[in-house]
Parts: structure tokens; C-alpha cells; sequence
């Protein structure tokens, strides 16, 4: 079976999706494209043959043509797209985040309970990551004991210019709560955001930001975001448990030597550092739509992280420790992890 996928919203992310799901992965073919952007749409429909443009979202869910939808709009708009997939019965690979506040990703987890069966899989591609895959793997393993710490950087060069203040948390930090809660398997409890001297290129956006996590066992995760720091795409993780630590390795494969310097090649950009990870979970999409079960990050994971966005907004704007308080986990996300 080949999959016939509509994709809503055709910047960075939704056209590096299509020319996988086109030209790398196996398995699908994208039929249907809509942007609020309808010049760029044409612009990407017209880049391959039988690619119908829509007038909106809501009409590439409706498309009898279509089998599964791609969410890659904005944030803000997630919501409408994937309630409406869930009530359509169809599946749908939704970016990250499902939604900027718990509530609104509230409401996703009510539909998609009320249909009784996953439909969604999240954009949360660190978990595809052989770097992040191996680190959860030494500390589920127990070798370095139980983790009590976890230092973690999410640096970018540089930000879209839609890019707003409250993004650092929402869009940015929103990767690091999920993959805390993934790595360490349990819950943020609480949230404080400090803001250190403004780095002179952020402009309107208030960067760097130094968080502190706390979990559910006690752990405590400091996260450093940077989102204009210009040398280069930078992401560390570090693990410190009771009997050792473990942290993500270099990613580059070699290491340069000349001029009296030694030095490895950074990622330029999350596409660049991410590739893999991107193509190993939108493979796991297709396959799980032919499979009929939705798999991967879920809506619980999306509205998890929502729920410390949440807590992270206020601790920003009003300052202070945030508790995070989330509502029970339905049985349809019992068994997932
Ligand atoms: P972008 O601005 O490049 O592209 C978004 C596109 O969506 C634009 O073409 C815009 O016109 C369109 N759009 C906006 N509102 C729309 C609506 N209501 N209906 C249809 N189209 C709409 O942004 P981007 O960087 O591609 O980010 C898109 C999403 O992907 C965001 O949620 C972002 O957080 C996520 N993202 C995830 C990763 C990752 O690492 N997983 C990386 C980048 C972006
Ligand atoms: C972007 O939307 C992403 O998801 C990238 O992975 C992240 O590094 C960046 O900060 C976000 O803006």
C-alpha cells in the first residue's frame, strides 16, 4: 500500500517533509498540499506531478484522496488540524508542539480519547535520534545508577522572524521537556525560568534563558536555551547519576587540524543535525499507518509538555518556582513509553 499523504503548512519543516516522504522514505506519496501561503503552496505542488493545492487545512482532511495527514503550520493552529483529523478517522503526523498551552492540547486528548483509538503521532524526532536513543538506553540500563541531574543546552544560531518571546519555551525548551520525560521516565513537577544579560542579537526575545526542571523522583535538569548565539546548531545532553554519568557524544565524524587548531564541523541548523532522526520517525509514521495503530509520541506526550510550557510561561513572565499540575493520564497512554 502506498499512503497518500495531505501536508498542511509548506515552510522549513513541511517542505523538508515532502521531499522525504518523496524522494527518501518508502512507502508514501504526498497527493495534497494547502499553506495560508497559497503562492507557496503552488510553488511546492508545482515541484512534483499530481499534487492538488487547497484552499485551506480543512480541505486536505476532507480530500477523499487522502489517507493520513502531515501538521506542519504554526503551533497555534495544530489544534483545529488534529481535532479534525481525529474526528475524520484519519491519521495524522502533527509537529511539534501539539499545541501552545495545556488547554488547547487538553482538547486534543479529549477528542482523541473520545474516538477511542491513537490517531496522532508527535513531531518529537529526538526520540528517533541514535545520540538520544543510546543515552536513554545507559540510563534505563542502571549502570551509572539513579539519575540525579541532567544538564542540557538547546543552542540555534539564529531564529525565524515570527519567532516571538514566549517561543524560547513553547517551541524551543518544548523539545527538552519531552525528552527529559522520556529519558528519565517520569513527570516535571515544577519550573523556574531565569533570565541572564540578554545576548545583544535576541532583539524583542529575551535569550539566553536558564531553566531549572524538577521530576517527579527528585531529579533536577538545568536547561540553558539559546536561540542567537551564531557559531552554530549546538544540542548537549548530560545524564549524572549516582555511579557515573553519561552524555550525547560528538556528531561530527571527524576532527580537523590545521593552522595550529584543532577543531570538528557544528550542524548548522537543526535540519542538518536531526536528518536522521527525521527520516527514521516519519518511516515509523507511514508504517504505522499501514499498520492501522498510531505509534511514537503521543498526544499525552504533546499535552505533557504543553502542561510544563504552561508552568514555564508563568515562571518567565511573573518569575518563581511553577508547580505543574496534570490531569490523570487516560488508559488509551497507559502503555505507551
Ligand atoms: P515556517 O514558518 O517555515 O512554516 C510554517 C508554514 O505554515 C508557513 O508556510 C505558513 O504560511 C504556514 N501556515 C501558518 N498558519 C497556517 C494555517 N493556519 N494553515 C495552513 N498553513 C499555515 O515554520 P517551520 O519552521 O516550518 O515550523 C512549522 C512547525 O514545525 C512549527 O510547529 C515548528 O515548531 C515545527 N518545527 C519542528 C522542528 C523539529 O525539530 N521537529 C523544526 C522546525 C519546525
Ligand atoms: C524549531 O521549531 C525546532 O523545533 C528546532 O528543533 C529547535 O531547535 C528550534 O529552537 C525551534 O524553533
Amino acid at each position: 500500500m502506498t499512503v497518500r499523504v495531505g501536508v498542511i503548512g509548506v515552510g522549513m519543516i513541511g517542505q523538508d517533509h515532502i521531499r522525504r516522504l518523496t524522494g527518501v522514505l518508502a512507502g508514501a506519496r504526498v497527493v495534497a498540499v494547502a499553506d495560508v501561503d497559497p503562492e507557496r503552496a503552488r510553488q511546492v505542488a508545482g515541484q512534483a506531478i499530481g499534487v492538488t493545492v487547497h484552499a485551506t487545512g480543512l480541505d486536505v482532511i476532507a480530500d477523499d484522496d487522502v489517507d493520513a495527514v502531515l501538521v506542519a503550520s504554526w503551533g497555534a493552529t495544530h489544534e483545529e488540524y488534529v481535532v479534525a483529523c481525529i474526528q475524520a478517522g484519519k491519521p495524522v503526523f502533527c509537529e511539534k508542539p501539539l499545541a501552545p498551552s495545556g488547554e488547547a492540547a487538553g482538547r486534543i486528548v479529549d477528542a482523541e480519547v473520545a474516538a477511542g483509538r491513537r490517531l496522532v503521532q508527535l513531531g518529537f524526532m529526538r526520540r528517533y535520534d541514535p545520540g538520544y536513543l543510546a543515552l536513554r538506553e545507559v540510563v534505563a540500563g542502571g549502570s551509572i545508577g539513579a539519575a540525579l541531574l541532567v544538564h542540557c543546552a538547546h543552542r540555534n544560531p539564529t531564529v525565524q522572524p515570527h519567532y516571538v518571546a514566549d517561543m524560547a519555551i513553547t517551541d524551543t525548551a518544548v523539545h527538552e521537556f519531552d525528552v527529559v520525560r522520556w529519558l528519565l521516565d517520569e513527570e516535571i513537577t515544577a519550573v523556574t525560568v531565569h533570565r541572564p544579560r540578554p545576548n545583544r542579537h535576541g532583539g524583542d526575545v529575551q535569550d539566553p534563558l536558564l531553566l531549572l526542571l524538577e521530576t517527579e523522583s527528585g531529579a533536577f535538569v538545568d536547561l540553558e536555551t539559546s536561540v542567537n548565539i551564531r557559531y552554530g546548531y549546538d544540542i548537549r545532553t548530560e545524564v549524572v547519576g549516582e555511579d557515573g554519568t553519561v552524555e550525547l557524544g560528538p556528531v561530527a565524524p571527524v576532527v580537523v587540524r590545521r593552522e595550529g587548531i584543532q577543531g570538528s564541523p557544528i550542524a548548522a541548523d537543526w535540519q542538518e543535525r536531526f536528518e536522521k532522526a527525521y527520516d527514521v520517525e516519519l518511516q515509523h509514521w507511514i508504517d504505522s499507518v499501514v499498520a492501522g495503530t498510531a505509534v511514537g509520541p503521543s498526544t499525552w506526550d504533546g499535552y505533557a509538555a504543553a502542561v510544563v510550557s504552561d508552568a514555564g510561561l508563568t515562571s518567565l513572565h511573573r518569575g518563581g518556582r511553577v508547580p505543574v499540575a496534570l490531569r490523570d493520564k487516560p488508559g488509551l497512554y497507559l502503555k505507551d513509553r
